[in-house]
């Protein structure tokens, strides 16, 4: 991945995340309409498909996103290192992040769910690239995430490192402001843009409100 790929880590905003279960034009339609309204970051996050599946949709996906947007493959390495992805999203039950790095090399994105302060702090020092943060509010679309956090640890979070925080869970157009004031670098909505009808308004909707939202509390 060249470095100019890699700058939009400190560029994200608006982060699509798929979700083939809850999408109603399928995965390839939702990355092609995210990246069309300027989403700069995609993972694939799918749990229902063969891995010889997941190997051609991630490809495609791979050339959807080309030198656009990030491509990031949840959890699986071995998918991410068949396509040669920009990198990976993993979780904190999923391969640790030191042996993720070794089988990636350097030149790849490493991004590492985490769920408090303490996790993120460990989540810099391991050599993640960002964090996820979440679930911020209480969502069904992980039926593992807890309960939410709630958006005041976005600046808990933003004041204990350094490398990009990206917030997750329960995220909509109605209670997304205090994420964003909160000083979040990107987003994540899964059920709020892929159960839509228009991938392509509500991912411009989330990045027109970032936007704005941090213009006005500049
Ligand atoms: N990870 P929605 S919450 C995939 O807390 C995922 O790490 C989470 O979906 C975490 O935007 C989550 O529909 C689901 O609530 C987010």
């Amino acid at each position: 991945m060249d470095e100019q790929k890699r700058s939009l880590l400190e560029d994200i905003d608006f982060y699509l995340v798929t979700d083939s279960g809850l999408s109603k034009k399928g995965t390839l339609s939702d990355v092609e309409d995210a990246v069309r309204s300027g989403c700069k970051i995609v993972q694939y996050r799918e749990k229902n498909m063969s891995t010889k599946e997941m190997v051609c949709e991630a490809s495609r996906i791979k050339s959807i996103c080309g030198s656009k947007a990030i491509f990031l493959v949840n959890d699986r390495i071995d998918v991410a290192l068949a396509v040669d992805a920009d990198g990976v999203h993993i979780g904190q039950d999923d391969m640790p992040i030191d042996t993720a790095r070794k089988l990636l090399g350097h030149s790849k994105i490493v991004g590492l769910s985490t769920h408090n302060v303490e996790q993120a702090i460990a989540a810099e020092k391991s050599g993640a690239d960002y964090i996820g943060l979440g679930p911020i509010f209480n969502t069904s679309t992980k039926k593992d995430a807890g309960d939410g956090v709630g958006a005041h640890m976005i600046r808990k979070v933003k004041d204990a490192i350094n490398i990009p925080v990206v917030a997750i869970g329960g995220i909509n157009k109605e209670n997304c402001l205090p994420v964003i004031e909160g000083g979040t670098d990107g987003l994540v909505a899964i059920s709020a843009v892929v159960c839509s009808d228009d991938v392509k308004k509500e991912t411009k909707d989330f990045i027109d409100l970032i936007l704005n939202t941090r213009s006005e509390t500049v």
